[in-house]
């Protein structure tokens, strides 16, 4: 413990043999087009046109022009040794103002063309529902997922995804991260469609809806679609994992409800019925409250978990810690440091990031033990670097840093699945440079980097190159050894 796990090495062969590797986006973070092929709003286009929103006053509008580019960004991920992508689709783009009435045909054809690329070039498509780019209009009219309507809107939208491309798509994600829609878009608002601080009831609002249209969508799925087109269907959530701060109970107590808080908020209820006794406990009537019938209906409502990770902090018990809301009412404080003043790892550019490649060994034996095991995916993990105006090309695509979090975390996986985890894919975050939110163009999560100066170039970075020959390396040995059953 404490080691940064950088010098851990790694290879393909510590995996099993159908473990799927990939990359992942978000719709809105790369692919611009947002008046193009009659794409509605979405309440990022309209945060955005808030200037003070976004630190760099960029936006989405243009993004690093996917739309346009996404054939030459599919043959590069092919050409890298990638077998899957995991995509978001914008919802605004198949239902201009989200009410599901008509879809619309020019974003139906944008989406096929993009899975049919993607089959041809032998890349698995990964599909996200949602990825926090709600129709404005449902926004505007209904308040988003504070509304309990948006549920038959999102199964709505879900159908019409379903019927549309699940001849092609067989692993369907409906929600990435509630928990920051719920949190950092509805409590705090530094996401879109951005809240008030104070209106604290509106981030149990904003969770309580996307679980119940997560289970409307998965239903809708088992119900119509699963019989004919053979697929799966999970949620997304993000976790950071906590460790105690110290060996006193009250530390160890305060670690398990900061899980809770984060992880246990969205599936707690779908794999137990009901959301964690510490949440009950702390956030009393605020917290809503699921009916006898909607727990039957959430109940095992989920075919896989998808894991998005980055990060994890030292949590200790605290009575009143001077923080935002969502926190004092958890009583934790988060930590950086040990008791030795030794860091918990080395900071990426994000403020929240720190490397800690042993959190996700840890996290993934607790989701196992807790949930009964399900399969998961690791649907993100990855760490960004300033954007550094002075750098030259070659110094920019040195990303040393990353090769040595991917080295690392990639090792944690592979003890994990040594325990008897039920991991079965790894995705990085990003394939590209990308809209990285309310830091704008400030921060490069991309294994590959976007020329933001030069017509938004694309060029590979010594991780992607690093992943690459870690992907490849494998298909060599086995062509080598005639071995039919690992050949890629
Ligand atoms: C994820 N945090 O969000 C998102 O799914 C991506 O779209 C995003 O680009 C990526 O991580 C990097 O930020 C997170 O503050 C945003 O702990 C913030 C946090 C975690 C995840």
């Amino acid at each position: 413990m404490g080691s940064t796990g950088r010098e851990a090495e790694v290879a393909r062969a510590d995996f099993p043999d159908g473990f799927v590797f990939g990359v992942a986006t978000s719709a809105y973070q790369i692919e611009g087009a947002r008046r193009e092929g009659g794409k509605g709003d979405n309440i990022w286009d309209v945060f955005t046109e808030d200037k003070e929103r976004v630190l760099d006053r960029s936006n989405g509008d243009i993004a690093v022009d996917h739309y346009h580019r996404y054939r030459e960004d599919i043959e590069l991920m092919a050409s890298l040794g990638f077998r899957a992508y995991r995509f978001s689709i914008s919802w605004a783009r198949i239902f201009p103002d989200g009410l599901g009435g008509k879809v619309n045909e020019q974003g139906v054809a944008f989406y096929n063309n993009l899975i049919n690329f993607m089959i041809a070039k032998g890349i698995e498509p990964y599909a996200t529902l949602y990825h926090w780019d709600l129709p404005n209009n449902l926004q505007k009219t209904l308040g988003g997922w504070i509304s309990e309507k948006i549920v038959d809107y999102f199964a709505l939208y879900a159908e019409a995804c379903f019927a549309n491309f699940g001849d092609r798509v067989k692993r369907w994600i409906t929600i990435n991260e509630p928990l920051q829609t719920s949190v950092n878009a509805y409590g705090i608002g530094v996401f879109a469609p951005g809240g008030c601080e104070g209106e604290t009831a509106r981030c149990y609002l904003a969770a309580h809806h996307q679980i119940l249209a997560h289970a409307a969508a998965v239903d809708v799925y088992r119900r119509k679609f699963k019989a004919a087109q053979g697929g799966e269907v999970g949620l997304v959530v993000d976790c950071e994992w906590a460790e105690p701060f110290s060996e006193k109970a009250e530390d160890q107590i305060a670690a398990q409800r900061r899980i809770d808080f984060q992880l246990g908020w969205y599936l707690d209820p779908i794999y137990f019925g009901d959301y964690p006794e510490s949440m009950r406990e702390r956030v009393g009537n605020d917290l809503p409250t699921f009916s006898e019938k909607d727990k039957e209906f959430i109940r095992n409502k989920i075919d896989f978990v998808g894991l998005n990770h980055y990060t994890s902090r030292l949590i200790a018990h605290h009575q009143n810690p001077g923080d935002i809301y969502f926190y004092q009412v958890q009583q934790v404080e988060r930590i950086e440091k040990w008791n030795t003043g030794q860091k918990i790892g080395e900071r990426a550019a994000s403020e929240w990031l720190f490397i800690v490649p042993w959190g996700l060994h840890k996290l993934l034996n607790y989701i196992a033990k807790k949930y009964d095991n399900p399969p998961i995916y690791i649907t993100e993990n990855g760490m960004d670097e300033e954007d550094d105006q002075s750098a030259t090309l070659e110094q920019a695509l040195n990303d040393t840093t990353r090769v040595g979090y991917f080295k690392g975390y990639l090792a944690s996986v592979a003890q994990a699945i040594k325990d008897g985890v039920d991991v079965r894919g790894y995705f990085a975050w990003s394939f590209l440079d990308n809209f990285e939110w309310a830091m704008g163009y400030t921060k490069r999560f991309g294994i590959v980097y976007v020329d933001y100066k030069n017509g938004l170039a694309r060029h590979p970075k010594a991780s992607a190159l690093w992943f690459s020959h870690f992907l490849k390396v494998i298909a060599t040995v086995c062509i080598h050894h005639n071995n039919h059953r690992c050949a890629v």
